[in-house]
């Protein structure tokens, strides 16, 4: 048997009422085969990281437990922003629904499709604060300790709703 690994997701949103895209995504993993809520962070809005001209964002993090394949999860994810609408244009472009595989386990994985833990990770005060909520204690592979990275990292104007 498999044990189940817990991940880590980043949600993201700045179209078609974020709060509503957040609420409805979460929903999804809830109850999607093969995924366990752990845990679920607050709610954030930040301003966007990118191009300056698209609204702020809501984000938020979760944790879960699953037996999923690094890429079966990845396929899971995308299959619910695409049933929520997302429509892949430009990039760092406004979203109705970002969930990005931010932690899978302490596995580094380098794929051509997926890198995990997700690149920027440790620059984005909009995963680290929400992450930090949900996951004290937690060490990143190849970044160190989450608590070190929250100590560096501004809070870029984010705020929890
Ligand atoms: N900026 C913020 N604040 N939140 C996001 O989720 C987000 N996602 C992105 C880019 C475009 C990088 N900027 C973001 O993909």
């Amino acid at each position: 048997m498999v044990q189940p690994i817990i991940a880590y997701i980043g949600l993201g949103s700045n179209l078609n009422q974020p709060v509503v895209q957040i609420n409805n995504a979460k929903q999804a993993l809830k109850t999607s085969k093969n995924i366990t809520e752990i845990a679920f962070s607050s709610l954030y809005r930040s301003p966007p990281m990118g191009p300056e001209n698209q609204p702020d964002y809501i984000n938020a993090v979760m944790a879960i437990a699953t037996k999923l394949s690094p890429t079966a999860l990845l396929r899971c994810l995308q299959t619910i922003e695409t049933n929520q609408g997302r429509v892949r244009a430009e990039h760092w472009g406004a979203r109705t629904l970002d969930l990005d595989l931010l932690l899978y386990g302490q596995e580094q994985i380098n794929l051509p499709y997926l890198i995990v833990p997700h690149r920027g990770l440790s620059q984005r005060a909009f995963v680290l604060y929400p992450l930090q909520e949900i996951a004290t204690d937690l060490y990143i592979p190849s970044l160190g300790l989450l608590n070190d990275l929250v100590a560096s990292c501004s809070l870029a104007g984010l705020q929890k709703l």
